[in-house]
């Protein structure tokens, strides 16, 4: 066998250069097994040391670990500049473009009476009335019978009712019995006056049709104090028109029927689509109906604990399903509660 030593600077410069032209992690590994892997050229080398001259063992030991030091060395800094290099190469070529559009989540929306209520509440509540809410289970004491509604009365033909398995206790079918609410729990026992409006949803055993719903929502209004007059009652509702509406639109009173207020009255708007002249949706009357209204009842004031020879009050019922009716051109009330999107997302 030749002297191991034979030729060690040389191939040291060829293994140097050789690696230089390496440009791919395969390559980088293969070249640290063919020079200093278990069986590369120098570990060969180094295992060689027994078939020299004792004394020049130890020398030629240092060298060859000399040797190997620095192709170590320059293996591992081959071997990261190639792995950036193959990383920088992958991240180009496999490039997502973040900046596509994802795919939408549909995001869900207001309910149109929700929108409603809201607008509600927020032209009553610069008129200084606040938002009361009382529940949808109600006594028929509360619903009809404080309300001036005695069971024998024929009135109660105006409400056909849902009643429950416990006798006497029905769902309300307006949002009226919470004036006996608002006037028991605000009226400090007949002392104070009350500005309130009552939303909620009500419940009708009624035939289902493009005008009425079995449950639709109200907003009842009640305003009490020492000297409410009609003309209060009149104006507050034309004001709220105004806002609801547009300045721009008229509103008339038509005289009515109500048990619990005397007098009482249903308020038109002018038809919001024709302005007045006459069309399909107001009937070709030019008027289309928004409220119905009225002085409360000295009976029903009695019955909130007010003394009615010193208080008066007025009361008001919306429906705001109806009213987006009007406000949209909305032909069928049943689209409300049918849950389809296509109407829904109208809005
Ligand atoms: C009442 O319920 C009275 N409590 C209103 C009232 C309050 C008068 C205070 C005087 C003082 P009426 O039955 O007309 O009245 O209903 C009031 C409003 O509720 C109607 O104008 C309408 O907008 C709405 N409404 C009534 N029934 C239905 C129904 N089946 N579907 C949808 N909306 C309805």
């Amino acid at each position: 066998m030749h002297d191991p030593r034979q030729n060690l600077d040389t191939l040291l410069e060829i293994a140097l250069n050789e690696l230089g032209q390496q440009v791919t992690s395969d390559e980088v590994e293969n070249w640290e097994r063919k020079y200093i892997g278990k069986t590369g050229i120098f570990t060969q080398r180094s295992r060689m040391v027994g078939q020299l001259p004792a004394e020049e063992r130890a020398a030629f030991g240092k060298r060859i670990n000399d040797i190997k030091a620095t192709l170590l060395q320059a293996y591992a800094d081959r071997e990261k500049l190639v792995k950036e290099h193959e990383l920088a190469r992958d991240l180009e070529q496999g490039q997502i473009d973040v900046t596509l559009p994802g795919r939408a989540h549909p995001v869900g929306g207001l309910h149109p009476s929700t929108t409603t209520l809201r607008e509600f509440y927020a032209i009553w509540a610069e008129m200084g009335f606040q938002v009361y809410r009382s529940r949808d289970v109600e006594t028929d004491e509360m619903n009809f019978e404080l309300l001036n509604i005695p069971a024998h009365h024929p009135a109660r033909d105006m409400w056909d009712t849902f009643h429950t398995t416990t006798p006497g206790v029905v769902l309300r079918t307006h949002t009226s019995p919470g004036q006996i609410h608002a006037m028991r729990e605000f009226g400090e026992g007949g002392t104070q006056p009350i500005r309130v409006i009552l939303p909620g949803m009500c419940y009708r055993y009624e035939q289902v049709s493009v005008r009425s719903e079995i449950q639709f929502h109200q907003v009842e209004g009640v305003a009490i104090g020492k000297h409410i007059h009609l003309t209060d009652l009149k104006g507050t509702i034309a004001e709220f028109a105004r806002r609801m509406f547009g300045a721009d639109k008229d509103v008339r009173f038509r005289s009515s029927y109500f048990p619990f207020t005397e007098p009482s009255m249903e308020v038109d708007v002018e038809c919001l689509l024709c302005g007045g002249k006459g069309c399909q949706m107001c009937k070709y009357s030019g008027w289309l109906e928004i409220a119905g209204c009225g002085m409360m009842h000295p009976v029903v004031l009695r019955n909130g604990g007010y003394d009615p020879s010193e208080w008066s009050g007025f009361a008001f019922g919306m429906g705001p399903e109806r009213m987006i009716n009007l406000k949209y051109g909305v032909k069928d009330i049943r689209y409300y509660w049918g849950n389809d999107l296509r109407f829904l997302e109208q809005f």
